[in-house]
């Protein structure tokens, strides 16, 4: 069986994602760094981002097409729903992480007070951060995971980005504000993919 090699960095919440997807499938990985920015990396991701996947002849980039090659490569439990209706609800989700969450939490708010931004930028990018957890907090409900009753790659893709939000005082507060993210995230981040991936 060929190795499984991704190409990205630990802290980077999208790599995660492909990490937490090879814990849940019981698939061994190998992380090797992004060679982000250097010319040879576009042969493994034209955009230059992370994760890159490479397993056999297979090479992958955008982490929703490498979670499902992972999910879909490999035995062990399914990590899709098996309903058209649940299974487009997770794609909804991972879209919403892609568009909208990832942006407004880790590249306007997270990295702006990782790097000391101005305090002015830093606590208006936290407001809106603390407004669109209030709203994905109620568009998740009374459900289990974000797809429905069972685990899927929605939830892998949301959990890296819960995990700089709670890890932040101020983002912990907003959290416990949503009582729908945090139960979803407290289910999450009890699993080995979770905790071997921090
Ligand atoms: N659309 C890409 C986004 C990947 C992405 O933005 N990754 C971030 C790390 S979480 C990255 O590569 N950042 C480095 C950079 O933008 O230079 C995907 O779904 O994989």
């Amino acid at each position: 069986m060929s190795q499984l090699t991704l190409y990205g960095f630990a802290p980077s919440t999208y790599t995660r994602t492909a990490r937490m997807a090879c814990v849940e499938k019981g698939v061994p990985y190998d992380l090797q760094p992004s060679a982000l920015g250097k010319p040879a990396y576009a042969a493994l991701h034209p955009f230059h981002k992370m994760p890159a996947l490479t397993h056999g002849d297979v090479r992958l980039f955008e982490t929703m097409a490498i979670i499902r090659y992972i999910d879909e490569a490999f035995d062990g439990p399914a990590l899709q729903p098996s309903t058209p209706a649940a299974r487009a609800r997770m794609a909804q989700w991972e879209s919403v992480v892609s568009s909208y969450t990832y942006r407004t939490v880790i590249s306007k708010w997270v990295l702006a007070a990782m790097h000391n931004n101005p305090a002015e930028q830093i606590a208006e990018a936290a407001k809106a951060a603390a407004a669109h957890l209030t709203l994905i907090d109620g568009l998740v409900g009374d459900s289990a995971w974000l797809a429905g009753d069972q685990l899927s790659l929605a939830d892998l893709t949301m959990a890296p980005v819960l995990a700089y939000v709670a890890g932040i005082p101020e983002g912990a507060a907003m959290m416990a504000a949503c009582p729908n993210l945090s139960r979803v995230y407290g289910a999450i981040s009890a699993r080995e993919s979770f905790t071997a991936t921090g």
